[in-house]
């Protein structure tokens, strides 16, 4: 859509975390051939440490496959500049630019001056079919046009501003970009630096003079060895990851041992800002999740789950585990085509997806599911948002992303349209419908599709209805309750024939039955009080 505007004429700029890329790969790598008419910006969110993320890849290789310069701001204040910066070069260069920041720096607040930018050019589409038609013929010009605009890119690193040179104490010489140049700074700020901002394409004439100047120079960088690969292919003697993990984010703590590692003195202690201790809190399903049912009965039918990401990635986890693959975003169905045709199944093989998730990548998977026959069920966990992001709204969900009345797609016309001859809609509160269905749906001979349609119960509005309790003494301990791994479940100080009794936290119980319908001896009764939607 951004190269789209931006070929329109219109400044645009795509924000998407490290594997948003992956998707966008395709149309990023051309991008850099056509270039566009107004400045192209692709913001890239690193997450090193995987705080939430299935991989750590390191982006900034992105920008020497595709070929384009690369901005890593150190903090809020370069955020701002450098997205100032990199419209700039994208328009005088003709080029798309990556920002790629890190999870400290996307998550980082800070006080930010503004500048004032020069404003976007009116829109105007120009045709332009050998610039922006890739057929080989158009697209092997554009490819000679990229490698001569790489070169001018070059010069430009070389004298950028954004690529400073630090002079200090000479025996330390320190090349860093990013987030790390401020953990350097702080454990480190008697050592010479060369901060890259502009890394790609990489300032080799820069970097040698900087080697010149000091006695050893030592890369410190976060992930993979990229700005030390360079140097050491520029022909410069340089240490690096010998002394730093190529695993997981740096830290001041961690930047500081490396550097010991390597031999420097170490750092003066720093004051510390002791946080007070917090509990461990494993990620769980939420109380009334209407992710739970469907993956109880999968793992009581000892299907083979094909996952998804989303909030019901969590049903791998204790006591559900009831996930066996789980790999990319819209990934799960075309997966389990792959497990069903492998013939190594050890049961029915069931891809379960979300709904945004579904509209975002799962469709030309059931498309080919249908069409060649394989046969496996889709469970489509329609919860009429993206609630592992923070409830953003899809397609599917009735309304825009501000919140405005939007046409809705109907996921069961939609996988009837497909070709599938079996959907079902099915309330996931309900555990005997939901086992009915999924029995029947494994059951068929080709493509089986179960949409469950309950909305999650935190967004867009909280779903509380009247809560539950354990009634005095008729718990039996049979502990049945336990399998849903509903965080509102807890145990009591009772016990049963050497087994302890359950409890019931009727501050975060939602209400949604689910419980009531496992419990043996019908322990499981409403509140006493007020009874009715909160
Ligand atoms: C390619 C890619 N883009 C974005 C993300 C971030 N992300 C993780 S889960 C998710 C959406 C989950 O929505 P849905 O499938 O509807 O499940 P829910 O969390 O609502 O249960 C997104 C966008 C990602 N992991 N990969």
């Amino acid at each position: 859509m951004t190269l789209g505007a931006a070929m329109g004429g219109a400044r645009a700029l795509a924000a998407m975390k490290h594997v948003g890329l992956n998707v966008a790969a395709d149309t990023f790598m051309t991008a850099a051939y056509t270039g566009a008419r107004a400045g192209l910006v692709v913001v890239s969110a690193d997450d090193p440490g995987m705080h939430s993320s299935q991989n750590e890849q390191d982006n900034r290789f992105f920008a020497r496959f595709a070929g384009v310069p690369l901005l890593e701001p150190a903090d809020s204040q370069e955020a701002y500049a450098f997205t100032l910066l990199a419209f700039e070069l994208a328009e005088r260069f003709d080029v798309p630019v990556l920002l790629r920041s890190t999870t400290r720096v996307s998550h980082a607040r800070g006080v930010v001056h503004r500048a004032p930018a020069a404003g976007p050019p009116a829109p105007r589409f120009e045709r332009a079919p050998e610039k922006f038609v890739m057929l080989p013929g158009y697209a092997r010009d554009r490819h000679r046009a990229l490698l001569e605009r790489l070169a001018a890119l070059e010069r430009e690193a070389e004298a950028s501003a954004q690529n400073r040179v630090e002079l200090r104490d000479r025996r330390f010489g320190i090349v860093t970009s990013g987030i790390v140049y401020h953990y350097v700074r702080e454990v480190m700020p008697e050592a010479s630096v060369l901060k890259l901002g502009l890394s790609h394409p990489f300032p080799a004439g820069l970097v040698r003079r900087f080697a010149a100047e000091v006695e050893r120079l030592v890369v410190v960088e976060e992930l993979e060895p990229y700005l030390e690969d360079a140097i050491r292919a520029a022909g410069v003697p340089v240490e690096g990851k010998a002394y730093f993990s190529r695993t997981g984010e740096l830290s001041p703590d961690l930047v500081a041992r490396g550097l010991e590692r390597a031999g420097w003195p170490a750092p003066a202690p720093r004051p510390r800002h002791a946080a007070p201790p917090t509990a461990g809190r494993p990620p769980v399903l939420c109380p009334g999740c209407p992710h739970v049912t469907p993956y109880l009965a999968l793992r009581q039918m000892g299907a083979v789950v094909s996952g998804d990401i989303g909030c019901y990635t969590l049903a791998a986890m204790e006591p559900l585990r009831a996930m066996d693959t789980t790999v990319a975003m819209g990934s799960s169905i075309g997966m389990a085509i792959g497990l069903a045709r492998s013939g190594g199944a050890s049961g029915p093989v069931v891809a379960t997806i979300g709904d945004s998730t579904f509209l975002h990548a799962g469709l030309p998977a059931l498309a080919d599911a249908v069409y060649n026959g394989t046969r496996v069920t889709v469970v489509i966990l329609d919860n009429a948002t993206t609630a592992m992001t923070g409830g953003q709204a899809h397609p599917a969900a009735g309304v825009t992303i501000r919140g405005d009345a939007a046409p809705t797609v109907d996921l069961r016309a939609l996988c009837r349209a497909l070709g599938v001859g079996w959907v079902k809609v099915v309330d996931p509160y309900d555990l005997a419908g939901i086992r009915l269905a999924l029995a029947e749906a494994v059951a068929q001979p080709g493509v089986s599709v179960v949409i469950t349609n309950r909305p999650c119960v935190e967004m867009p509005v909280k779903v509380r209805d009247h809560p539950f309790t354990v009634a005095d003494g008729a718990c039996i301990a049979c502990q049945a309750c336990m399998n849903l791994g509903c965080p509102s479940i807890t145990w009591s100080s009772g016990w049963h024939e050497g087994r302890r009794k359950v409890q019931i936290d009727a501050v975060t119980c939602t209400g949604c039955t689910v419980c009531v319908q496992t419990c043996v001896p019908g322990a499981i009764v409403p509140a006493p009080g007020r009874s009715g939607k909160a």
